[in-house]
Protein backbone atom coordinates (compact mmCIF):
# COMPACT_ATOMS: atom_id res chain seq x y z
CA UNK A 1 0.00 0.00 0.00
CA UNK A 2 1.21 3.74 -0.39
CA UNK A 3 2.32 5.43 2.50
CA UNK A 4 -0.69 7.89 2.39
CA UNK A 5 -2.98 4.93 2.70
CA UNK A 6 -0.55 3.06 4.96
CA UNK A 7 -0.80 6.56 7.40
CA UNK A 8 -4.52 6.68 6.94
CA UNK A 9 -4.34 2.95 8.17
CA UNK A 10 -3.00 4.21 11.50
CA UNK A 11 -4.90 7.53 11.90
CA UNK A 12 -8.53 5.86 11.58
CA UNK A 13 -9.17 4.00 14.31
CA UNK A 14 -8.27 6.54 17.20
CA UNK A 15 -10.36 9.19 14.89
CA UNK A 16 -13.02 6.17 14.79
CA UNK A 17 -13.12 5.55 18.34
CA UNK A 18 -12.81 9.37 19.48
CA UNK A 19 -16.28 10.10 17.04
CA UNK A 20 -17.97 6.88 18.79
CA UNK A 21 -17.13 8.11 22.10
CA UNK A 22 -18.41 11.69 21.58
CA UNK A 23 -21.45 10.64 20.80
CA UNK A 24 -21.48 8.68 23.85
CA UNK A 25 -20.92 10.52 26.34
CA UNK A 26 -22.04 14.06 24.46
CA UNK A 27 -24.56 13.50 22.72
CA UNK A 28 -27.64 14.93 23.99
CA UNK A 29 -25.98 18.56 24.20
CA UNK A 30 -27.51 21.39 22.23
CA UNK A 31 -25.02 23.35 19.68
CA UNK A 32 -27.42 25.51 17.79
CA UNK A 33 -30.92 26.58 17.79
CA UNK A 34 -32.95 27.12 14.54
CA UNK A 35 -35.18 30.48 13.71
CA UNK A 36 -38.17 30.55 11.54
CA UNK A 37 -35.69 33.28 9.21
CA UNK A 38 -33.05 30.46 8.65
CA UNK A 39 -35.62 28.01 8.20
CA UNK A 40 -36.76 29.81 5.70
CA UNK A 41 -33.35 31.61 4.59
CA UNK A 42 -31.29 28.03 3.03
CA UNK A 43 -30.37 26.91 6.86
CA UNK A 44 -27.88 29.93 7.21
CA UNK A 45 -25.42 29.09 9.62
CA UNK A 46 -27.22 26.72 11.21
CA UNK A 47 -24.10 24.06 12.61
CA UNK A 48 -25.65 20.87 11.74
CA UNK A 49 -22.99 18.60 9.75
CA UNK A 50 -19.66 17.23 10.28
CA UNK A 51 -16.55 18.30 8.35
CA UNK A 52 -12.86 17.28 9.13
CA UNK A 53 -11.00 18.92 6.23
CA UNK A 54 -11.54 22.79 7.01
CA UNK A 55 -13.57 25.51 8.94
CA UNK A 56 -14.50 28.84 8.03
CA UNK A 57 -14.67 31.92 10.47
CA UNK A 58 -16.72 34.86 9.03
CA UNK A 59 -13.98 37.46 9.96
CA UNK A 60 -10.98 35.27 9.24
CA UNK A 61 -11.87 33.34 6.42
CA UNK A 62 -10.68 29.63 6.03
CA UNK A 63 -8.40 27.12 7.96
CA UNK A 64 -7.36 23.80 6.32
CA UNK A 65 -7.03 21.71 9.04
CA UNK A 66 -6.60 24.37 11.79
CA UNK A 67 -3.63 26.23 9.31
CA UNK A 68 -4.82 29.77 7.29
CA UNK A 69 -3.82 30.44 3.46
CA UNK A 70 -0.11 32.04 4.38
CA UNK A 71 0.58 29.06 6.78
CA UNK A 72 -0.27 26.82 3.77
CA UNK A 73 2.40 28.65 1.98
CA UNK A 74 4.75 28.74 4.75
CA UNK A 75 4.75 25.13 5.51
CA UNK A 76 3.25 22.71 2.84
CA UNK A 77 6.36 21.65 0.30
CA UNK A 78 6.72 23.18 -3.36
CA UNK A 79 7.26 21.85 -6.35
CA UNK A 80 10.35 23.74 -6.01
CA UNK A 81 12.06 25.57 -2.62
CA UNK A 82 10.22 28.07 -1.43
CA UNK A 83 7.38 28.08 -3.94
CA UNK A 84 3.65 28.02 -3.70
CA UNK A 85 2.63 24.78 -2.21
CA UNK A 86 1.05 21.64 -4.29
CA UNK A 87 -2.02 20.34 -4.32
CA UNK A 88 -0.24 16.86 -3.49
CA UNK A 89 0.92 18.63 -0.44
CA UNK A 90 -2.55 20.49 0.52
CA UNK A 91 -4.72 16.67 0.20
CA UNK A 92 -2.22 14.84 2.31
CA UNK A 93 -2.62 17.59 4.94
CA UNK A 94 -6.19 17.13 4.36
CA UNK A 95 -6.63 13.84 4.67
CA UNK A 96 -4.46 13.07 7.33
CA UNK A 97 -4.40 16.71 9.46
CA UNK A 98 -0.98 16.33 9.01
CA UNK A 99 2.46 18.39 7.27
CA UNK A 100 3.64 16.14 4.68
CA UNK A 101 7.36 15.89 3.82
CA UNK A 102 8.69 16.91 0.38
CA UNK A 103 9.42 12.58 0.06
CA UNK A 104 6.03 12.33 1.12
CA UNK A 105 4.57 14.84 -1.54
CA UNK A 106 6.32 13.35 -4.10
CA UNK A 107 5.38 9.29 -3.10
CA UNK A 108 1.89 10.93 -3.84
CA UNK A 109 2.53 12.73 -7.17
CA UNK A 110 4.11 9.46 -8.06
CA UNK A 111 0.79 7.40 -7.24
CA UNK A 112 -1.70 9.56 -9.05
CA UNK A 113 0.47 9.67 -12.28
CA UNK A 114 0.02 5.61 -12.41
CA UNK A 115 -3.42 5.86 -11.83
CA UNK A 116 -4.42 8.81 -14.50
CA UNK A 117 -5.29 6.69 -17.21
CA UNK A 118 -8.79 7.25 -18.67
CA UNK A 119 -10.78 4.55 -20.18
CA UNK A 120 -11.29 3.96 -23.57
CA UNK A 121 -14.99 5.68 -23.99
CA UNK A 122 -14.61 8.74 -22.15
CA UNK A 123 -12.24 10.98 -24.91
CA UNK A 124 -14.41 10.07 -27.83
CA UNK A 125 -17.63 11.13 -25.39
CA UNK A 126 -15.82 14.37 -24.81
CA UNK A 127 -15.30 14.83 -28.61
CA UNK A 128 -18.44 14.13 -29.79
CA UNK A 129 -19.96 16.50 -27.26
CA UNK A 130 -22.03 19.68 -29.64
CA UNK A 131 -20.01 22.86 -29.88
CA UNK A 132 -20.79 25.48 -27.21
CA UNK A 133 -22.09 22.84 -24.89
CA UNK A 134 -20.67 24.68 -21.30
CA UNK A 135 -17.20 23.39 -20.37
CA UNK A 136 -19.02 22.34 -17.18
CA UNK A 137 -21.36 20.66 -18.12
CA UNK A 138 -18.91 18.31 -20.24
CA UNK A 139 -16.87 17.91 -16.68
CA UNK A 140 -20.06 17.16 -14.80
CA UNK A 141 -21.01 14.53 -17.45
CA UNK A 142 -16.91 13.35 -17.78
CA UNK A 143 -17.19 12.32 -14.19
CA UNK A 144 -20.42 10.36 -14.28
CA UNK A 145 -18.91 8.46 -17.58
CA UNK A 146 -15.59 7.66 -15.73
CA UNK A 147 -18.11 6.11 -12.95
CA UNK A 148 -17.67 2.84 -14.95
CA UNK A 149 -14.11 2.43 -13.18
CA UNK A 150 -15.39 2.99 -9.40
CA UNK A 151 -14.43 0.78 -7.15
CA UNK A 152 -16.76 1.32 -4.67
CA UNK A 153 -19.24 0.77 -6.97
CA UNK A 154 -18.46 -2.59 -8.25
CA UNK A 155 -17.17 -3.58 -4.74
CA UNK A 156 -20.58 -3.10 -3.14
CA UNK A 157 -22.71 -4.83 -5.58
CA UNK A 158 -20.55 -7.58 -4.74
CA UNK A 159 -21.34 -7.46 -1.05
CA UNK A 160 -18.53 -5.72 0.46
CA UNK A 161 -18.50 -5.07 3.70
CA UNK A 162 -19.32 -1.78 5.61
CA UNK A 163 -15.93 -1.87 6.88
CA UNK A 164 -14.37 -1.53 3.80
CA UNK A 165 -15.76 1.38 2.48
CA UNK A 166 -13.24 3.89 3.14
CA UNK A 167 -10.54 1.57 1.35
CA UNK A 168 -13.43 1.60 -1.92
CA UNK A 169 -13.58 5.09 -1.27
CA UNK A 170 -9.69 5.98 -0.98
CA UNK A 171 -8.79 4.57 -4.78
CA UNK A 172 -12.05 5.91 -6.04
CA UNK A 173 -10.75 9.59 -4.83
CA UNK A 174 -7.50 8.99 -5.96
CA UNK A 175 -8.01 7.77 -9.57
CA UNK A 176 -10.62 10.35 -9.75
CA UNK A 177 -7.94 13.50 -8.42
CA UNK A 178 -5.38 11.54 -11.07
CA UNK A 179 -7.75 11.62 -13.93
CA UNK A 180 -9.26 15.06 -13.73
CA UNK A 181 -6.21 16.80 -15.75
CA UNK A 182 -6.84 15.10 -18.70
CA UNK A 183 -10.38 14.94 -18.66
CA UNK A 184 -10.39 18.86 -18.09
CA UNK A 185 -7.35 19.12 -20.89
CA UNK A 186 -9.85 17.42 -23.46
CA UNK A 187 -12.66 19.57 -22.68
CA UNK A 188 -10.34 23.05 -23.01
CA UNK A 189 -8.30 21.88 -26.14
CA UNK A 190 -11.54 20.52 -28.06
CA UNK A 191 -13.71 23.48 -26.89
CA UNK A 192 -11.28 26.12 -28.33
CA UNK A 193 -8.42 24.43 -30.30
CA UNK A 194 -7.95 22.06 -32.89
CA UNK A 195 -8.56 19.41 -30.03
CA UNK A 196 -5.05 18.52 -30.46
CA UNK A 197 -4.16 17.97 -26.28
CA UNK A 198 -0.32 18.21 -25.58
CA UNK A 199 0.96 14.03 -23.89
CA UNK A 200 0.98 13.71 -20.83
CA UNK A 201 4.09 14.28 -18.83
CA UNK A 202 4.64 11.96 -15.74
CA UNK A 203 8.04 13.99 -15.04
CA UNK A 204 5.89 16.99 -13.88
CA UNK A 205 4.23 17.36 -10.70
CA UNK A 206 0.13 17.15 -10.91
CA UNK A 207 -0.41 20.92 -11.75
CA UNK A 208 2.53 21.29 -13.69
CA UNK A 209 1.52 18.57 -15.90
CA UNK A 210 -2.15 20.06 -15.83
CA UNK A 211 -1.06 23.30 -17.02
CA UNK A 212 1.56 21.76 -19.94
CA UNK A 213 -1.58 19.39 -21.18
CA UNK A 214 -3.90 22.70 -21.13
CA UNK A 215 -0.94 24.43 -22.97
CA UNK A 216 0.53 26.28 -20.99
CA UNK A 217 4.50 26.31 -20.28
CA UNK A 218 5.67 29.28 -18.16
CA UNK A 219 6.23 28.00 -15.15
CA UNK A 220 4.94 31.07 -13.25
CA UNK A 221 1.25 29.85 -14.57
CA UNK A 222 2.48 26.71 -13.20
CA UNK A 223 3.34 28.32 -9.82
CA UNK A 224 -0.39 29.98 -10.12
CA UNK A 225 -2.19 26.61 -10.96
CA UNK A 226 -0.41 25.34 -7.79
CA UNK A 227 -2.13 27.98 -5.60
CA UNK A 228 -5.26 28.00 -7.34
CA UNK A 229 -5.91 24.55 -6.98
CA UNK A 230 -5.04 24.47 -3.19
CA UNK A 231 -7.27 27.66 -1.94
CA UNK A 232 -10.05 26.72 -4.21
CA UNK A 233 -9.84 23.07 -2.38
CA UNK A 234 -11.96 23.57 0.44
CA UNK A 235 -14.34 26.05 2.40
CA UNK A 236 -16.40 23.98 5.12
CA UNK A 237 -18.75 21.07 4.55
CA UNK A 238 -22.13 23.95 3.89
CA UNK A 239 -21.32 25.10 0.57
CA UNK A 240 -23.21 24.11 -2.20
CA UNK A 241 -20.41 22.43 -3.93
CA UNK A 242 -19.26 20.41 -1.01
CA UNK A 243 -22.42 19.90 0.81
CA UNK A 244 -23.87 18.04 -2.34
CA UNK A 245 -21.18 15.74 -2.32
CA UNK A 246 -21.55 14.91 1.29
CA UNK A 247 -25.21 14.77 0.46
CA UNK A 248 -25.48 12.78 -2.74
CA UNK A 249 -22.36 10.53 -1.09
CA UNK A 250 -24.21 10.27 2.01
CA UNK A 251 -26.68 7.44 0.15
CA UNK A 252 -23.45 5.35 -0.74
CA UNK A 253 -23.50 6.31 -4.35
CA UNK A 254 -19.45 6.35 -5.17
CA UNK A 255 -17.12 9.09 -5.10
CA UNK A 256 -17.74 9.57 -9.17
CA UNK A 257 -21.53 9.98 -8.97
CA UNK A 258 -20.79 12.38 -5.95
CA UNK A 259 -18.14 14.41 -7.22
CA UNK A 260 -20.52 14.91 -10.56
CA UNK A 261 -22.98 16.16 -8.57
CA UNK A 262 -20.95 18.45 -6.77
CA UNK A 263 -19.50 20.31 -9.92
CA UNK A 264 -23.73 20.84 -10.81
CA UNK A 265 -23.93 23.11 -7.62
CA UNK A 266 -20.67 24.67 -8.15
CA UNK A 267 -21.95 25.60 -11.90
CA UNK A 268 -24.50 27.85 -10.60
CA UNK A 269 -23.74 31.73 -10.75
CA UNK A 270 -24.23 32.37 -7.27
CA UNK A 271 -21.53 29.64 -6.17
CA UNK A 272 -18.25 28.92 -8.77
CA UNK A 273 -19.78 29.99 -11.87
CA UNK A 274 -19.00 33.73 -10.57
CA UNK A 275 -15.59 33.89 -11.23
CA UNK A 276 -16.58 33.66 -14.65
CA UNK A 277 -18.95 36.48 -14.39
CA UNK A 278 -16.58 38.44 -12.86
CA UNK A 279 -14.07 38.66 -15.85
CA UNK A 280 -17.39 38.88 -18.04
CA UNK A 281 -18.28 42.05 -15.82
CA UNK A 282 -14.90 44.23 -16.14
CA UNK A 283 -14.66 43.17 -19.82
CA UNK A 284 -18.43 45.11 -19.95
CA UNK A 285 -17.40 47.58 -18.10
CA UNK A 286 -14.30 47.87 -20.40
CA UNK A 287 -16.47 48.15 -23.25
CA UNK A 288 -19.57 50.09 -22.25
CA UNK A 289 -16.85 53.02 -21.17
CA UNK A 290 -14.79 52.93 -24.23
CA UNK A 291 -17.78 52.93 -26.05
CA UNK A 292 -18.94 56.12 -24.27
CA UNK A 293 -15.87 57.54 -24.48
CA UNK A 294 -15.30 57.46 -20.70
CA UNK A 295 -12.23 56.87 -18.81
CA UNK A 296 -12.00 53.89 -16.05
CA UNK A 297 -12.23 55.70 -12.91
CA UNK A 298 -13.34 55.12 -9.49
CA UNK A 299 -16.45 57.48 -10.48
CA UNK A 300 -17.56 55.61 -13.93
CA UNK A 301 -16.43 52.57 -12.27
CA UNK A 302 -19.41 53.36 -9.51
CA UNK A 303 -21.46 54.11 -12.12
CA UNK A 304 -21.46 51.26 -13.98
CA UNK A 305 -22.10 49.12 -10.90
CA UNK A 306 -25.08 50.79 -9.43
CA UNK A 307 -26.54 50.44 -13.68
CA UNK A 308 -26.04 46.63 -12.63
CA UNK A 309 -27.94 46.75 -9.24
CA UNK A 310 -30.77 48.73 -10.73
CA UNK A 311 -31.05 46.18 -13.30
CA UNK A 312 -31.76 43.91 -10.96
CA UNK A 313 -28.42 42.22 -11.28
CA UNK A 314 -25.93 41.11 -8.26
CA UNK A 315 -22.24 42.24 -7.98
CA UNK A 316 -20.45 39.09 -9.18
CA UNK A 317 -17.38 38.28 -7.02
CA UNK A 318 -18.91 40.23 -3.93
CA UNK A 319 -20.98 39.40 -1.06
CA UNK A 320 -20.81 35.42 0.75
CA UNK A 321 -23.01 33.48 2.69
CA UNK A 322 -20.69 33.14 5.62
CA UNK A 323 -17.61 35.95 5.04
CA UNK A 324 -18.08 39.10 6.88
CA UNK A 325 -15.15 40.89 5.63
CA UNK A 326 -12.55 40.24 2.34
CA UNK A 327 -12.02 36.50 1.70
CA UNK A 328 -8.46 35.20 2.32
CA UNK A 329 -8.35 33.63 -0.78
CA UNK A 330 -8.76 36.79 -2.47
CA UNK A 331 -6.16 38.49 -0.47
CA UNK A 332 -3.99 36.03 -1.48
CA UNK A 333 -4.50 36.00 -5.10
CA UNK A 334 -4.11 39.82 -4.93
CA UNK A 335 -0.55 39.31 -3.40
CA UNK A 336 0.21 36.80 -6.73
CA UNK A 337 -0.84 39.21 -8.56
CA UNK A 338 1.20 42.57 -7.30
CA UNK A 339 4.59 40.18 -7.22
CA UNK A 340 3.83 38.96 -10.50
CA UNK A 341 1.69 41.40 -12.35
CA UNK A 342 1.92 44.39 -10.54
CA UNK A 343 1.17 46.74 -14.15
CA UNK A 344 -1.21 44.62 -15.57
CA UNK A 345 -4.13 47.14 -17.03
CA UNK A 346 -6.70 44.60 -15.51
CA UNK A 347 -5.45 44.19 -12.35
CA UNK A 348 -5.20 47.69 -11.94
CA UNK A 349 -8.97 47.63 -12.88
CA UNK A 350 -9.62 45.13 -10.04
CA UNK A 351 -7.79 47.29 -7.41
CA UNK A 352 -10.02 50.06 -8.34
CA UNK A 353 -13.20 47.62 -8.33
CA UNK A 354 -12.08 46.81 -4.42
CA UNK A 355 -11.91 50.50 -4.16
CA UNK A 356 -15.21 51.54 -4.38
CA UNK A 357 -17.54 48.49 -4.72
CA UNK A 358 -17.92 48.15 -0.53
CA UNK A 359 -18.93 51.83 -0.50
CA UNK A 360 -21.38 50.92 -3.15
CA UNK A 361 -22.94 47.86 -1.55
CA UNK A 362 -22.84 49.45 1.32
CA UNK A 363 -24.97 52.15 0.44
CA UNK A 364 -27.23 49.75 -1.64
CA UNK A 365 -27.89 48.66 2.08
CA UNK A 366 -29.15 44.88 1.17
CA UNK A 367 -25.72 42.70 1.25
CA UNK A 368 -24.93 41.74 4.49
CA UNK A 369 -21.25 41.57 2.94
CA UNK A 370 -19.78 44.02 0.71
CA UNK A 371 -16.21 42.71 0.27
CA UNK A 372 -15.01 40.43 -2.80
CA UNK A 373 -14.95 36.97 -2.30
CA UNK A 374 -12.60 34.58 -4.40
CA UNK A 375 -13.95 34.82 -7.43
CA UNK A 376 -13.34 38.50 -7.76
CA UNK A 377 -9.82 37.84 -8.63
CA UNK A 378 -8.76 34.45 -10.43
CA UNK A 379 -10.30 35.63 -13.41
CA UNK A 380 -7.54 38.36 -13.93
CA UNK A 381 -4.47 36.27 -12.79
CA UNK A 382 -5.92 33.57 -15.11
CA UNK A 383 -6.21 35.85 -18.18
CA UNK A 384 -2.70 37.53 -17.81
CA UNK A 385 -1.18 34.10 -18.31
CA UNK A 386 -2.96 33.74 -21.61
CA UNK A 387 -6.03 31.50 -20.14
CA UNK A 388 -8.76 34.02 -22.05
CA UNK A 389 -11.30 31.46 -21.78
CA UNK A 390 -13.79 32.49 -19.15
CA UNK A 391 -16.42 30.36 -19.45
CA UNK A 392 -13.77 27.20 -18.75
CA UNK A 393 -12.67 29.26 -15.51
CA UNK A 394 -15.19 27.40 -13.40
CA UNK A 395 -13.96 23.82 -14.34
CA UNK A 396 -10.83 24.88 -12.72
CA UNK A 397 -12.32 25.96 -9.78
CA UNK A 398 -13.79 22.43 -9.90
CA UNK A 399 -10.63 20.43 -10.31
CA UNK A 400 -9.31 22.27 -6.91
CA UNK A 401 -12.84 21.78 -5.25
CA UNK A 402 -12.30 18.00 -5.84
CA UNK A 403 -9.32 17.98 -3.84
CA UNK A 404 -11.51 19.26 -0.53
CA UNK A 405 -14.78 17.61 -1.12
CA UNK A 406 -13.06 14.23 -1.84
CA UNK A 407 -10.84 14.01 1.34
CA UNK A 408 -13.97 14.93 3.27
CA UNK A 409 -15.87 12.22 1.32
CA UNK A 410 -13.23 9.60 2.51
CA UNK A 411 -13.62 10.36 5.90
CA UNK A 412 -17.71 10.28 5.68
CA UNK A 413 -17.00 6.60 4.74
CA UNK A 414 -14.22 6.22 7.09
CA UNK A 415 -15.99 7.74 10.35
CA UNK A 416 -19.26 5.40 8.86
CA UNK A 417 -21.23 8.93 8.77
CA UNK A 418 -25.06 8.06 8.55
CA UNK A 419 -27.62 8.93 5.39
CA UNK A 420 -28.36 12.69 5.68
CA UNK A 421 -32.05 13.71 6.29
CA UNK A 422 -33.01 16.80 7.63
CA UNK A 423 -36.36 17.92 8.62
CA UNK A 424 -38.44 20.05 6.40
CA UNK A 425 -41.94 21.72 7.17
CA UNK A 426 -44.67 22.60 5.48
CA UNK A 427 -45.70 26.69 5.66
CA UNK A 428 -49.11 25.44 7.19
CA UNK A 429 -46.70 23.80 9.73
CA UNK A 430 -45.46 26.61 10.68
CA UNK A 431 -48.08 28.87 10.50
CA UNK A 432 -49.74 26.41 13.44
CA UNK A 433 -46.46 26.14 15.15
CA UNK A 434 -46.44 30.20 15.58
CA UNK A 435 -50.32 29.56 16.72
CA UNK A 436 -49.05 27.66 19.41
CA UNK A 437 -45.58 29.49 20.18
N1 LIG B 1 -24.56 42.32 -5.46
C1 LIG B 1 -25.83 42.74 -5.29
N2 LIG B 1 -26.65 42.26 -4.34
C2 LIG B 1 -26.14 41.37 -3.50
C3 LIG B 1 -24.81 40.92 -3.57
C4 LIG B 1 -24.02 41.42 -4.63
N3 LIG B 1 -22.76 41.00 -4.81
N4 LIG B 1 -24.60 40.02 -2.59
C5 LIG B 1 -25.76 39.90 -1.93
N5 LIG B 1 -26.70 40.71 -2.46
C6 LIG B 1 -28.11 40.82 -2.10
C7 LIG B 1 -28.75 39.45 -2.21
O1 LIG B 1 -29.08 39.14 -3.56
C8 LIG B 1 -29.93 39.59 -1.30
O2 LIG B 1 -30.92 40.31 -1.98
P1 LIG B 1 -32.49 39.95 -1.81
O3 LIG B 1 -32.80 40.28 -0.41
O4 LIG B 1 -33.16 40.83 -2.82
O5 LIG B 1 -32.65 38.50 -2.12
C9 LIG B 1 -29.38 40.47 -0.18
O6 LIG B 1 -28.24 41.15 -0.74
C10 LIG B 1 -28.92 39.71 1.06
O7 LIG B 1 -28.00 38.71 0.67
P2 LIG B 1 -26.86 38.20 1.69
O8 LIG B 1 -27.54 37.63 2.88
O9 LIG B 1 -25.85 39.26 1.90
O10 LIG B 1 -26.15 37.07 0.82
P3 LIG B 1 -26.59 35.54 0.64
O11 LIG B 1 -25.99 34.76 1.75
O12 LIG B 1 -28.04 35.38 0.40
O13 LIG B 1 -25.86 35.18 -0.75
C11 LIG B 1 -24.07 35.25 -2.32
C12 LIG B 1 -24.45 35.08 -0.85
C13 LIG B 1 -22.60 34.91 -2.47
C14 LIG B 1 -24.90 34.28 -3.16
C15 LIG B 1 -24.34 36.72 -2.75
O14 LIG B 1 -23.52 37.59 -2.02
C16 LIG B 1 -24.13 36.96 -4.24
O15 LIG B 1 -25.07 36.76 -5.03
N6 LIG B 1 -22.90 37.39 -4.68
C17 LIG B 1 -22.57 37.54 -6.07
C18 LIG B 1 -22.25 36.18 -6.70
C19 LIG B 1 -20.93 35.63 -6.18
O16 LIG B 1 -19.92 36.31 -6.17
N7 LIG B 1 -20.91 34.34 -5.82
C20 LIG B 1 -19.68 33.64 -5.43
C21 LIG B 1 -19.63 33.29 -3.94
C22 LIG B 1 -18.50 32.41 -3.50
F1 LIG B 1 -17.34 33.00 -3.28
C23 LIG B 1 -18.41 31.11 -4.27
O17 LIG B 1 -19.22 30.25 -3.94
O18 LIG B 1 -17.61 30.95 -5.20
Amino acid sequence: ASILKKRLVELMPGKQEALTKMKKEHGAKIVDKVTIDQLIGGARSIKSMLWETSLLDPLEGIRFRGYTIPELQEKLPGYKTGGEPTPEALLWLLLTGEVPTKEQCDALTADLHARAKLPAHVEPMIRAFPKGMHPMTQLSSAILALQTESVFASEYAKGTSKKKYWEHTYEDMLNLIARLPEVCAIIYRVSYFDGVVPKYDSKLDYSGNFCQMLGFNDEAFHELMRLYIVIHSDHEGGNASAHTCHLVGSTLSDPYLSLSASMNALAGPLHGLANQEVLGWLLGLQQTLKEQGKEVTPETITDFAWETLKAGKVIPGYGHAVLRKTDPRYMCQRAFALKHLPNDPLFKLVNTVYEVMPTVLTEHGKTKNPYPNVDSHSGVLLKYYGLTQYDYYTVLFGVGRAFGVLAQLFWDRALGLPLERPKSVTSEWLEDFIKKN
